[in-house]
């Protein structure tokens, strides 16, 4: 029993973290494919992030993510995933 359930846990940690370090591309998710991301687009594949967040990857401050934005945006949030799971 005690083995069934720390088998379970490993399974559904590896899950969550392949889950949610699943490589979006910047074409997954600029769903409407004008070249930019909006904040609701952004939160289709990131459900975490907040106005705050998505102001702070919006570096030259036009409401929209571009797409060197989102590689940094990217970078971070996976990197943020995986250190949650890791703890
Ligand atoms: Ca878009
Ligand atoms: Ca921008």
């Amino acid at each position: 029993m005690k083995l069934a359930i720390a088998t379970t846990a490993a399974a559904l940690a590896f899950g969550v973290t392949a889950a949610s370090a699943a490589s979006w591309t910047f074409e997954d998710v600029d769903t409407n494919s004008d070249g930019t991301l909006t904040m609701q687009e952004v939160e289709t594949a990131y459900p975490g992030i907040d106005q705050v967040q998505f102001g702070t990857f919006d570096a030259n401050g036009d409401q929209v993510i571009d797409e060197g934005e989102f590689a940094s945006l990217k970078q971070n949030m996976d990197a943020n995933s995986t250190s949650k799971d890791d703890t």
